[in-house]
């Protein structure tokens, strides 16, 4: 498995070295999870549910909990929706909740819309952990959150300010409106462009929904809107990978910058190409590695998610619960045109 190391720092060398070799050292598991029933206490059936299917970002993520699953011999589920709406998860809770699974492990549409399902999935036994996209705190056991969400919105204000000179117009392209994860970003990135960027204009913020053809239009009628546009931020693996495609072949190719979150698969082609100069993300796999692991730890009761449990999480060592039962698995990573051949996800 490529494996960003918890120790990996924001575009440093080193880092990205480290990577390299993780990634040339192990390979990815394609098997599927064991026979269900680990050696602890507990049923270790766990299913994931992204936001929604078809996204690479949730393909290498929940590849990472199946492999982690296979390790600790528990039973691998993926269901999900096909598109992020708010209550689109709520159908795919409830299963769960009547197939009795040990836990569920969800990328969260909405803070509050799934609350309800997910309180009488916890009422029949299930340890649910939200990754990448949390709930209201009170509504899952654990949150494992992917790097601080100060820590995101930076690397993002940072790229977009020294792709465009730190001045001129720029617009968010999300993902869906009411996204916990993009939510919480944007609204950083606004202090911190208040506080730092004077001269950068936060024009607008626009939803793809995480929908690729949404995205892509989204990305047109800015564009058209805003003449002067230096730069597009798209904090979101589907939104930025759309607007890539879209620029790439227009005629603002290399004359508005675009930066944000992606996976480097996705982007491989606009980097090398020159329209994306430099964009942020961590390790998808390794974060599912890790909810999975939380899961387990909750299902064989070694943690209630309180602050100062801690547990074990394969290769990726222990980690311990911080306040509002939140885990974190370490720092963002910025990609670019010299590292980017290291990574194959
Ligand atoms: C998309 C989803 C996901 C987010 C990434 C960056 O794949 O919105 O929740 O974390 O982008």
């Amino acid at each position: 498995m490529f494996g960003f190391t918890r120790t990996a720092r924001v575009g440093t060398a080193a880092a990205a070295l480290a990577l390299a070799v993780t990634l040339v050292a192990t390979g990815c598991s394609a098997g599927s999870g064991g026979t269900g029933g680990g050696e602890g206490e507990g049923d270790l059936s766990i299913t994931f549910l992204p936001k929604n299917l078809g996204n690479p970002y949730f393909d290498t993520s929940n590849s990472g909990g199946e492999e982690a699953i296979g390790e600790f011999g528990g039973t691998y589920e993926q269901v999900g929706p096909s598109e992020a709406t708010p209550t689109s998860q709520v159908q795919y809770i409830q299963t769960a909740a009547q197939q009795g699974v040990g836990g569920l492990v969800i990328s969260a549409n909405d803070p509050s819309a799934i609350c309800d399902a997910l309180d009488e999935a916890r009422s029949a036994g299930v340890k649910v952990v939200t990754f990448d996209s949390d709930t209201d705190a009170g509504c899952r056991d654990l949150f494992i959150n992917q790097a601080t969400a100060e820590g995101i919105a930076q690397a993002q204000v940072d790229l977009i300010a020294e792709q465009i000179g730190d001045a001129g117009q720029i617009a968010v392209l999300s993902a869906a409106a009411n996204a916990t994860n993009q939510n919480a970003w944007i609204e950083l990135m606004k202090e911190d462009l208040a506080a730092d960027h004077p001269n950068i204009e936060l024009v607008d913020v626009v939803y793809g929904d995480d929908d690729d053809q949404t995205s892509f239009d989204r990305t047109a009628a800015l564009l058209q809107t805003y003449p002067d546009l230096k730069g597009i931020v798209s904090p979101t693996t589907v939104g930025i990978a759309a607007a890539g495609r879209y620029l790439s072949t227009s005629e603002y190719k290399g004359r508005v910058a675009l930066t944000g979150l992606g996976t480097p698969n996705q982007l491989r082609e606009y980097v090398e190409d020159g329209t994306i100069t430099a964009f942020a993300l961590w390790n998808p796999a390794d974060l599912g590695y890790l909810a999975a692991f939380a899961a387990k730890a909750l299902i064989e009761g070694d943690i209630t998610g309180a602050e100062g449990d801690s547990f074990e999480a394969g290769k990726l060592g222990e980690f311990t619960v911080g306040a509002d039962a939140t885990v974190l698995l370490g720092d963002p990573f910025v990609f670019d045109a010299d590292n980017i051949a290291d990574f194959d996800f």
